[in-house]
């Protein structure tokens, strides 16, 4: 997280991670498609191989002021293929909020699980004890496709219970913004915990307030999110 004082801004690094073709870019571009101009910068997609991103994605946000700041919203996605893994540790760096995208097809379960096991390994290097507090939604994607597993078969499988989660068709824009607002809020509450009330502390610090997620094995405090709910 970044906080410039005199410009009265804040910004906030959301990340999507998740296997290779789960959806991650498909919500960059669900987002960007379905925001006013004013409130989104240019879609950046950083190397690309057809429909793979080979290094990220990168979507700015402005979502309006909180507390008198400017807060602005810096999206990234990751590559999800296994053989990026040095890209995705550079992109994890400093972020301040991730969305987990499962891609729900009974044949992605082993790639998903892959996925968030190396998702954990980051987060522990870049972050250490201070990962327990990173705001993480879980987005279950192609809700749409036949062979989509129950979601609490995938979030038992995978090791997802608990965490806050949304249902999605990220191709048809189905749960996409719900997903990035409870990831937004998630991210502005911490930053308030962080700072105790008052406007953020600290002068600009690059590399976050040092949230993070549940260290391997712990179970995470059950927060369940209703689609309304997140709206
Ligand atoms: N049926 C269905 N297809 C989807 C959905 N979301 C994304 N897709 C498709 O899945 C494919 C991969 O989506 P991407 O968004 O490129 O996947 P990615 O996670 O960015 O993949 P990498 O960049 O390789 O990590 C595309 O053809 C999308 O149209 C969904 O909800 N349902
Ligand atoms: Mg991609």
């Amino acid at each position: 997280m970044l906080i410039h004082y005199a410009a009265r801004e804040i910004h906030a690094k959301i990340v999507y991670c998740g296997p290779g073709l789960g959806g991650k870019t498909t919500n960059l571009l669900a987002i960007h498609g379905r925001l006013p101009e004013r409130a989104r910068g240019r879609l950046l997609s950083i190397a690309t191989d057809g429909d793979r991103t080979l290094f990220f994605d990168f979507l700015p946000l402005d979502l309006g002021l909180v507390k008198g700041f400017r807060v602005r919203f810096h999206l990234y996605t990751v590559p999800g293929q296994t053989f990026y893994a040095a890209s995705r540790r550079v992109i994890l760096r400093g972020v301040d909020g991730i969305v987990f995208v499962v891609d729900s097809q009974a044949y992605r379960l082993a790639e998903n699980r892959e996925s968030w096991e190396d998702l954990r390994g980051n987060l522990a290097r870049e972050r250490g004890p201070g990962a327990e507090h990173l705001p993480l939604v879980v987005q279950w994607n192609k809700r749409d496709c036949a062979t989509a597993l129950p979601v609490e078969v995938l979030s038992n499988e995978i090791g997802l219970g608990g965490l806050p989660s949304v249902e999605a068709v990220a191709v048809r824009g189905v749960g996409v913004a719900e997903t990035l607002k409870a990831c937004c809020r998630d991210v502005l509450q911490e930053m308030e915990s962080a700072g105790r009330g008052g406007p953020p502390r600290g002068g600009s610090s690059p590399g976050g307030t040092g949230p993070g997620m549940p260290p391997p094995g712990a179970p995470a405090p059950h927060r369940p999110l209703s689609r309304t709910g997140a709206r």
